[in-house]
């Protein structure tokens, strides 16, 4: 057979379902493969959506999300999606091809080091220079992917290599479990967490797993201890769990950050620093357990006195296991907090004024999600609101970026979500500015017929950059745009294309929108004249009442 075949059954003995992409003519054999394979390909009408996509689906099933691009052009097309799937922890492959190695008419046409290209952004980035390395290079390039801390890797497989004769089998997977943690460290954990005061928890990206959300709900139901998410630990335990004080959505000033100050011992469960930092650590200040796979990065910031490093579920199954609950723990300022965080979370939830509030389009959007439908986030100011007044009720059901925080995400991160769980409901929510990035893929969702629901927040600007520009006391420039009529787009797409006309409006369309099938676009007119009184002031001013 050839190699590219060799190359497909690889891919399918690792258990890929889809394939992301745009082939280029130096893709040609692997895409004559593909089509006698089982995987399915998912043509996007931009690589970086497609990279996106698969990036989405290695973040929610743990298993690398795999896309194809040609070389040069296709391939950095491909950076930004390789940098999202790298910052965000999500297992991917990206495949793309190259000219003959061996021998070659085209001088330098279209050629750019791809591999090197790809070095600062992956985990592994390698040319297959013979067919008889493509077992041990996917296998390689998948077990790097998925492994703690999971990342992007790269393939590139040349035309004449693709083309070249094998009679190898693909190599299977070892079986693999992570290593645990010694006892020790969970005694000197237990030990700590019995001795302190006031401890409190802090669920990060790293938790947002499937056992160690299990685990951790134990946890937490056992003990009764307080706990605080960042943006990618959101939904690992139930928010609405009357143990949970708040996200740590702003840097700091907000009313989990009192939590935080509090607290005399703070129980860091899957902190990445990806991540901007739920708290900053100071010299003879509040002590940090550290519980992750990995031992922690120190840096000025953090410098934890106690790690638990080895598999997150395991260590906090062996941690309820031995953990006693203590009269002398006191989480009655943790009470006050929480209602105090929650009576402002409540207000401007039922504003009624037009264009929306941002508050008010939050709860609504929450009272129509199921607990398990799956929001997907772009990048923009809304991502805050959504952080701090959204409360998830299951794992991965807000996908949001806070590590490389890039705008276009929002939509193929939606598409991907709904090819992986379609029985569930899925909204994107996009700005304005982020949703153009790549508006293309509305073409892709429609011809792939997913039912999606996709809100554009408009405010005909680059909204979260005009919050800064107030915040740090510079004048508005610079940052207003102009937009289609974004109901004539989504129908030129053969998309069904809505308008929000009032407050009240918003939850009837949006149930409506959920129970049709098809590409709903619904465009919101958002009012964000208040974000810098209310984010930069207001939560500031009443936090520090409580
Ligand atoms: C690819 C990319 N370019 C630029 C930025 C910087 N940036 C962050 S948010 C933002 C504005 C987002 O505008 P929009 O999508 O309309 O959302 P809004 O804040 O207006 O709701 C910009 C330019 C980014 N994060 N990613
Ligand atoms: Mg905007």
């Amino acid at each position: 057979m050839k190699a590219s075949d060799l190359f497909v059954q690889a891919l399918e003995k690792e258990g890929v379902e889809y394939l992301f992409g745009i082939p280029g003519e130096e893709n040609l054999d692997l895409l004559d493969s593909l089509s006698r394979s089982t995987i399915r390909l998912i043509l996007t009408r931009h690589e970086q959506a497609a990279g996106f996509m698969a990036a989405t689906y290695g973040r929610l099933t743990g298993k690398a999300g795999v896309c194809l691009a040609t070389l040069g052009p296709g391939a950095t097309n491909l950076v930004t999606a390789a940098a999202y799937a790298q910052l965000g922890g999500m297992p991917m492959l990206m495949i793309t091809g190259q000219k003959p190695i061996k021998t070659s008419k085209q001088g330098q046409f279209q050629i750019v080091d791809i591999v090197d290209m790809m070095r600062p952004l992956t985990k592994y980035t390698r040319q297959v220079v013979s067919g008889s390395s493509i077992p041990s290079r996917i296998r390689e390039a998948f077990r790097l992917a998925e492994e703690e801390r999971p990342g992007a890797t790269h393939l590139e497989l040349p035309e004449d290599i693709a083309r070249e004769e094998t009679s190898l089998a693909p190599l299977s997977a070892s079986l693999v479990r992570r290593p645990t943690a010694e006892e020790k460290s969970i005694h000197a954990a237990v030990e700590r967490i019995e001795q302190a005061r006031h401890p409190l928890l802090v669920i990060g990206a790293a938790a947002n797993r499937k056992l160690p959300s299990k685990m951790l709900r134990q946890l937490v139901h056992q003990t009764n201890l307080p706990f605080v998410t960042t943006q990618m630990g959101k939904g690992v335990i139930d928010e609405s769990d009357p143990r949970f004080l708040g996200n740590a959505a702003l840097s700091d000033g907000d009313f989990v950050h009192r939590a935080v100050e509090h607290a005399d011992l703070i129980i860091n469960v899957g902190h990445d620093v990806v991540e901007k930092p739920p708290f900053f650590m100071t010299a003879g200040g509040q002590q940090v357990i550290h519980i992750n796979f990995f031992s922690a990065e120190v840096d000025p910031v953090y410098f934890p006195q106690i790690e638990v490093v080895g598999d997150i579920a395991n260590s906090i199954w062996q941690i309820n296991q031995q953990i006693e609950n203590q009269s002398s723990w006191d989480f009655s300022y943790f009470d006050k907090v929480r209602t105090a965080c929650q009576a402002h979370l409540l207000e401007g939830a039922d504003d009624g004024r037009f264009p929306i509030y941002p508050q008010r389009l939050v709860a609504d959007v929450r009272s129509v999600m199921p607990d398990d439908g799956i929001i997907t986030l772009d990048n923009g100011v809304y991502k805050i609101w959504f952080a701090r007044n959204y409360l998830a009720h299951a794992p991965n059901t807000v996908l949001l970026d806070n590590a490389l925080a890039t705008m276009g995400a929002g939509l193929p991160s939606a598409m991907a979500a709904r090819l992986v769980f379609p029985e569930r409901k899925v909204m994107a929510i996009c700005g304005d500015g982020g949703f153009m990035m790549n508006s293309q893929e509305l073409e892709t969702c429609v011809r792939l017929k997913l039912d999606l629901v996709v809100l554009i927040l408009r405010d005909d600007a680059y909204g979260m950059i005009q919050w800064k520009q107030a915040g740090m006391g510079f004048k508005n420039f610079g940052l207003d745009l102009g937009n289609p009529d974004f109901v004539k787009y989504a129908e030129s797409y053969g998309a069904l294309g809505h308008r929000v006309e009032s407050a009240d409006h918003l939850i009837p369309l949006l149930q409506k929108c959920h129970s049709e099938p098809g590409v709903h676009v619904v465009d919101v007119p958002i009012d964000y004249s208040d974000n810098n009184r209310i984010l930069n002031e207001e939560i500031q001013k009443r936090s520090q009442l409580v």
